[in-house]
């Protein structure tokens, strides 16, 4: 099954919306198969945010998310890169729709408290960034009975 990077940025731990958040993707019925706290580095954003190095906003844009610890989380579910998209919203908050993550709690299009990855290709890679093999773990599908139907569930 698809599986994606959810960051929770400092500005989500910084005003205490960790559970919050974490709340919707859990509401919406996605697995969690891995979940940490850490410390972001220059070397790892300058390799995350490689597609962003020529923009003025880069440096800015590192040192927010160097500026507290983050949640990372491995979520899992069918098709979940675009279902976590879709609940996320879009990059800008001002711009986001009501009921998406950024549009109900974010002004910024730079403070906009998390990440998602944006393609399953992207969100391979990004989860090999961000955690060891061994951080993500097995849990039973049996857990997602009620939650798809059994046609859906390509495990
Ligand atoms: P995404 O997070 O919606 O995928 P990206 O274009 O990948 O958007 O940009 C990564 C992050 O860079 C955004 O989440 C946001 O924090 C920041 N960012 C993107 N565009 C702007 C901008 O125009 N001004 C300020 N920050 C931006
Ligand atoms: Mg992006």
């Amino acid at each position: 099954m698809e599986q994606t990077l959810v960051i929770l940025k400092p500005g989500t731990v910084q005003r205490g919306l960790m559970g919050e958040i974490i709340s919707r993707f859990e509401k919406k019925g996605l697995l969690i198969k891995g979940m940490k706290m850490m410390q972001l580095t220059d070397e790892l954003l300058n390799e995350h945010y490689s597609h962003l190095k020529e923009r003025s906003f880069f440096k800015d844009l590192k040192n927010s998310m160097m500026s507290c610890p983050v949640v990372v989380m491995c979520l899992e579910g069918v098709d979940v890169v675009n279902v976590v998209r879709n609940i996320v919203g879009a990059t800008n908050g001002r711009a986001a729709q009501p009921g998406t993550i950024r549009g109900d709690y974010s002004v910024s299009a730079m403070e906009n408290l998390v990440h998602a990855s944006d393609s399953p290709e992207t969100a391979e890679i990004e989860l090999t960034r961000f955690f060891k093999k061994e951080e993500i773990l097995e849990c039973n599908h049996k857990l997602l009975l009620n939650i798809y139907a059994a046609y859906e569930m390509v495990v």
